[in-house]
Parts: C-alpha cells; structure tokens; sequence
C-alpha cells in the first residue's frame, strides 16, 4: 500500500505498526491527530522597526483581534512598546510574533550592540521591519545586521492611507493616488537598493493595518509564504486567516494544501475497512470525512449563513452556499453518505464476506470512496469560496 498511496507524512508502516497495537478501532482518531501535525511547526517572526511605524497595530491584524482586545499589542499614538513581548496565533500558538521595542528608543541610543543586548535579534525565523516616513540610520543599521545573519527580512511601510489621504488633501484636483504611492515606493526603495538591502522594488510593501484589503498586505501575506520552506509554508497557509490575507492566489494555494492531505484520510479508510465488522468502515468513513470537511469549512471561510459576510454576497452565491450546507448535512448521516457513494460502498460491504479477494477490495473501494468524495466537495468549497472572496473583495474596494 506504501508506494500505492504515495505515503509523504503519514508512512503506511506507521499505519499498520499503530494498528497491530491498538487495533484499528482508533485509527480515524490517530489519522485525524496526525494530520493536526502542521499545527507543531514553530515559526518566529521578528517586527522591528522605529517607533510608531504601526508594529503592534500589523501584529494585532495578523493575528485577528482588534486594537482593543485584551490579548492585542498595545498600540498608542505615543511611542509605548518598551520591552519585547511575544504573541501567539490564536488559532496556533506555535506561529509567534514577536514585538521588538523600536531602536530609537531613547534607553539604546540607536546603539545596536546595547540593543542587541536586550534583545536576541538573531533568534528568529523572518524578520519583519517597519520604515516610518522616510527611512533612518536605525532602520539601515538593523537591516545591515539582519542580513549578515543571512536570514530574510521584509520592508515594510505602514499608515500608507494617512499618507493617501495627505497627498488628497494638498494636491486637490492634482491628486493621483498610484503616482503618490510610486512617489513613496521608489523613495524609501531606490534608498535601500543601493546599499544592496533590497533586490528590487517588489520586496517592499505599503500596506494599511486598517484598510486590509487595499494597498499591499495581502501580497505581503503572500511574499511572506513564499520565502517559508515547505512545512512552515503550509503551517501558516492553514493559519492565516483568509479574511485576512485576501486574495484569490492564496486561498488556492490552501486548497492545494487540503487537497494533499485526502490520501491520508482515505487510506486510513481502507485501514477501517479491513476490520470484519459491518458498520465499523462506514462509521469510521462519516467521522473521517466530517472531521475532515468541517476543517474544510473553516479553512476556506465560507460564511455562515445569517452572517453580516453572507448578507453582503450576491443571491446566487447566497443559494450554492445554502445549497452546499443542506447537501453536505443529509451527506454527514450513514444514510446519506451510503447513498452517495452507492454502489461502491454497497460492494464493499459484500465483498468482506468473499474468502480471498473480500479485503483487499473492500480496502481499496473504501479508499477510492473516501478520495472520490473529498475531493468532490473540496473541488465545489472551492468554487464556493473563491466567488465570495471575488464579492467581498468587490464589496471592500468599493467603499
Ligand atoms: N492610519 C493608520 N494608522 C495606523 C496604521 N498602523 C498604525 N497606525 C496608528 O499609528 C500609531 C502607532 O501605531 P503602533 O502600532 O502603536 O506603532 P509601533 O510601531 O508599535 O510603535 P512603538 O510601540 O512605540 O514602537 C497608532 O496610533 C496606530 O493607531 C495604519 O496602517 N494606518
Ligand atoms: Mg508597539
């Protein structure tokens, strides 16, 4: 079965090693927990940068909560993160932000060595530096540092709408939103280049902790996976929220993560299925595919019926939302599941009862149903998601 189902994470050995100990009772449960295993990979992200260049506000939007929350950054118009203070996803403690006081403040004098000394700038995985204005010697000097530790670091611009709205406010009728971000772009980049800190001007963001789906922050959600080796990438992508990263390429991507991990969860159904228990397989196939689709559900966003989100998309996506969730509710009963995969469900369980060929077919008819039927709704969620998405970011970008 090993080379069959193309074992990467989970090896068929474990399945069976964990089977011959446990019985395969429990081995839905087992498959399920160690597909929770992205949630162990451990990122560190460093936010640095002068003092209120927006550090704390990015850390309380990547992480979903609101200024105010009383697990947020603190965030003040007056210079207020003093020591570093790390926070957690909320919904995976191992991916951690940490906030890095601002160099200018007045206790290191700018003096790095006497920074360094507080703070374990080497320590991290990603380094997330914030420019405020125009770029400082502080700013240049932590890049410099940075980058001889050959680790990646990200510029990034914050507050790009107050400089939006600054820009409209002088220049009146002259005023040309794209002209007034390449002003500021090329400004602080063209800088940066030349002391060879930046490849080009792609690696620099403008973004507004306030306007999410405007400006840049979704692409640097995206610059940020894209530099992650592979286990820390797919960790985040199930991390981030897609409410929050906001873009079409993104959220493909998480469906391409899920879409790996129905091999998984098929072949412990054809574990289930080799037990000679009527009902055992089909029971353990409902908890593995529910399990499996409510994570589906989460993942991709799809909202809720009744919610402000689903209010706001057009009727035809309001039906197939409703529609899904109606379908996907009779799918999650024995009756209903049987029913949609009839005919081969039925065959399997038959064929346990046929001397010589009973396991081997039933196991592998009970893996094809499983990957037949995940793959399915994966494949509408999809479709699903990928229109509301397209709706709300119309609707944001509208107002
Ligand atoms: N308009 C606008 N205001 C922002 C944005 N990001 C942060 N701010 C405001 O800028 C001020 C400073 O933000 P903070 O997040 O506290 O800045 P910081 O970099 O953490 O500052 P220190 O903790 O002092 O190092 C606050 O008043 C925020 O509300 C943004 O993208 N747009
Ligand atoms: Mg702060």
């Amino acid at each position: 079965m090993a080379e069959h189902c193309g074992w990467e994470m989970i090896s068929a050995k474990e399945l069976q090693d964990y089977v011959e100990q446990n019985g395969v009772s429990r081995v839905a449960e087992y498959v399920s927990s160690r597909l929770d295993d992205w949630k162990n990979v451990v990122i560190q992200f460093a936010v640095c940068g002068v003092s209120g260049a927006g550090k704390s506000t990015f850390i309380n939007r990547i992480r979903g909560v609101e200024d105010i929350d009383t697990d947020a950054a603190e965030v003040d118009v007056t210079e207020c993160t003093k020591e570093l203070k790390c926070y957690d996803h909320p919904s995976n403690p191992n991916i951690k932000f940490w906030d890095l006081p601002g160099i200018s403040n007045p206790i290191y004098h700018g003096d790095l060595e006497e920074y360094c000394k507080n703070v374990p700038l080497d320590e991290y995985d990603t380094y997330l530096i914030f420019a405020k204005d125009r770029l400082t010697a502080d700013d240049l000097k932590l890049a410099e540092r940075i980058r001889s530790t050959g680790k990646k670091f990200f510029f990034i611009r914050a507050r790009i709408d107050q400089d939006v709205e600054n820009a409209r406010r002088s220049r009146k009728h002259l005023f040309d939103k794209d002209a007034t971000l390449n002003k500021i772009r090329k400004n602080i980049s063209q800088n940066l280049i030349e002391r060879g800190l930046l490849k080009d001007e792609k690696e620099f963001f403008l973004i507004s902790n306030y306007h999410t789906a405007e400006y840049q922050f979704g692409e640097l959600g995206r610059a940020i996976l894209a530099i992650l080796p592979q286990r820390q990438r797919e960790s985040l992508i199930l991390t981030f929220d897609n409410a929050l990263i906001l873009s079409k390429d993104t959220l493909k991507e998480k469906v391409e993560v899920l879409r790996k991990r129905i091999k998984y969860v098929a072949t412990a159904s054809a574990f289930a299925a080799t037990v000679p228990i009527p009902g055992v397989s089909i029971g353990t196939d409902i908890a593995l595919i529910k399990r499996e689709i409510d994570f589906y559900i989460s993942q991709l966003g799809l909202p809720e019926e009744g919610s402000h989100r689903f209010s706001s998309l057009g009727l035809k996506t309001q039906t197939q939302i409703k529609a899904l969730s109606t379908a996907l509710g009779s799918t999650m009963q024995i009756g209903g599941l049987l029913a949609a995969y009839a005919t081969e469900s039925v065959v399997e369980e038959f064929s346990r009862y046929i001397p010589f060929i009973g396991t081997a077919i039933a196991s592998s008819l009970s893996y094809g149903a499983t990957y037949y039927f995940l793959s399915k709704w994966l494949g509408q969620m999809e479709e699903i998601a990928l229109k509301a998405l397209e709706e709300t970011l119309y609707d944001l970008q509208s107002h």
